[in-house]
Formats: C-alpha cells, structure tokens, sequence
C-alpha cells in the first residue's frame, strides 16, 4: 500500500535538455568538444590550464545563449507541476544551463553548479558570468585578475546544498529521475535513499539504465513527461 503524494522530489539530467538541443554527458563519451573530463571539469585540470577551461565553458555559454536553445515541453511540465501540484515539488538538476527557470521552475536546486554564473576563488562570492570569461578578468570583490572560475561543480568536488537534498529524499512520497543516466555521483544514488525512507520511484528516460525504480517510463522527456505530469495532476 503506496502512502499518499504530498511531496515529490525531480531530479533531472542532461537528458531532458537533449531536445533543447545541448549535448548530453554521455553521448559525447565522457568527451565533450573532443576535450577529456580530466583537463575541463576537475580542479586539478583548471589550475594546469585556466585559459582552456575558460574556453571550454564559454563555448557551453554561447551554445546555452543561442535563440535556438529554448526549454522544451519537458522543462515547463516541471514548472507546471510546482505551480498546480498540492504539495511540495522540488526540483534538484544536475544541469547546469538555465533551462528549468526560463521555464518558470523556482523551487530549484543546481547541484552542479550554473554556467551563467562565476565565482571568486578568494571571497566565493557568486556574479552573473560575462559570456567570456578569461584569466584576466577582475573579480568585483578583489579587483584582481586570475581569481574568478566557472560557478560549476566538478568531479572531486562537493555538490551544492547536498543537506536540503538530503533532507527532501527522506521526506518525500515520490521520486522522480528524468533524463540522467545514473553515471555520477552522489545523484546516482538519490533514488535509493528515497527509497528507502518509503517512496514510490519513478524513472523516466529514453533508454533504461542500471537502477531498479519501482517504475520505468521510457521514451523522449519531451513527450513522456508531459504526459506524465498530467497523469499525475489528475490523480491529485
Ligand atoms: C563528489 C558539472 C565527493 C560539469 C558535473 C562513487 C562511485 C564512483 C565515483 C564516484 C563516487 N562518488 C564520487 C565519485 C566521483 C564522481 C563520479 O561520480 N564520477 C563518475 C564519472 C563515476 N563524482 C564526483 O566527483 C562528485 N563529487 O562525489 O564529491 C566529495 C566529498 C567530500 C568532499 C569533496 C568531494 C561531483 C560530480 C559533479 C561533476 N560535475 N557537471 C559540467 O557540466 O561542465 S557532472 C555531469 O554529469 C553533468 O552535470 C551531467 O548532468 C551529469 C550526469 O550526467 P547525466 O545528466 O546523467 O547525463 P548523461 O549524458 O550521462 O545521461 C543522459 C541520459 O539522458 C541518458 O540516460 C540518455 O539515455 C537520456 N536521454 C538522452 N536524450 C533524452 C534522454 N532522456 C529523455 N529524453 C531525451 N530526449
């Protein structure tokens, strides 16, 4: 006997982006523009190569910039959720572009950080991100260059407000993943710590991945999520 829904937790991936047309995680085989993870998204390969990193994420800034890069029906179902659900909806993505709020979504969380933001390696103090950024860009705070990196988590580093995560998981009645394909942690591992405090688990994505959910839905977030949101508004 499934308790009733009167709190949900989304965690979203590079998958419900895809038709947004930014380039998922996976498909570029852990490559992303023919550049290794180790060199672009870890500390040790930003203070080898700041310049390159930088070149990295303002190129994901631009493509992120593009007119043609707008949230699909996936992102404003979300946002329709938070808005018509009678409970508590939150959002937790490991994305870091901007297309859940520009979809209206605001109980959000970026675990991984956000490209249109950057922060200062001596005062952390957080700035909307110019779309090129370089090493030799004055902080606000310091007013010197070389202390300003991407707002962006990267492998080895903590993930952002992992307590109020933390604190939904094990509250929640449902949880669903949209899009992610489980490879990373500690996302990967959300759904077994909703779980096991009693929530239904629900995984939708194109295709199925290593992770036992007390249910799959497959097929493109576009569509199913939509459909999904609407199924789950209904039985409110
Ligand atoms: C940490 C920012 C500890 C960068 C990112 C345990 C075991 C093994 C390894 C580890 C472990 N614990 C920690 C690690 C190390 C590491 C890790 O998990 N490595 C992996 C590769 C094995 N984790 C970390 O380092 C994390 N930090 O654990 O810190 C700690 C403790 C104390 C003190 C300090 C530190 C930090 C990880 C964060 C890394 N940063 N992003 C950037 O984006 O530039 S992760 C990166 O991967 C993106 O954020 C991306 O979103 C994320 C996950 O990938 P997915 O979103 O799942 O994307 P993917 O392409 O893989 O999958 C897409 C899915 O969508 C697919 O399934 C596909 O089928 C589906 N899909 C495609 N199209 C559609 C679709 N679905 C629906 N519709 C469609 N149209």
């Amino acid at each position: 006997m499934t308790r009733p829904i009167k709190s949900i937790v989304v965690l979203t991936g590079a998958g419900i982006s895809a038709e947004s047309g930014i380039n998922t995680f996976r498909a570029s085989d852990g490559l992303w523009e023919n550049h290794s993870i180790d060199d672009v998204a870890t500390p040790e390969g930003f203070a080898r190569n700041p310049q390159l990193v930088h070149h990295f994420y303002n190129r994901r800034r631009q493509q992120l910039l593009n007119p043609s890069v707008q949230p699909n029906p996936a992102h404003m179902a979300l946002a329709r959720l938070e808005r018509e659900f009678p409970g508590n909806v939150l959002l937790v993505t490991q994305n870091v572009d901007n297309l859940h709020e520009r979809a209206g979504s605001q109980n959000l969380i970026h675990m991984h950080g956000e490209l249109m933001k950057m922060r200062c390696e001596c005062t952390q103090l957080i700035f909307a991100s110019s779309i090129e950024l370089s090493f030799d860009n004055l902080c606000r705070c310091c007013q010197e260059p070389g202390n300003l990196r991407p707002h962006i988590v990267w492998f080895g580093e903590m993930p952002l407000q992992m307590h109020e995560i933390t604190q939904a998981l094990e509250s929640c009645d449902l949880f669903l993943s949209i899009g992610t394909s489980g490879n990373v942690y500690p996302a990967a591992n959300f759904y077994h710590s909703a779980k096991s405090h009693g929530a239904q688990t629900v995984e939708l994505n194109l295709e199925h991945t290593h992770s036992d959910f007390d249910e799959h839905i497959y097929g493109a977030a576009s569509s199913i999520v939509p459909a999904y949101v609407e199924g789950l508004l209904r039985s409110a």
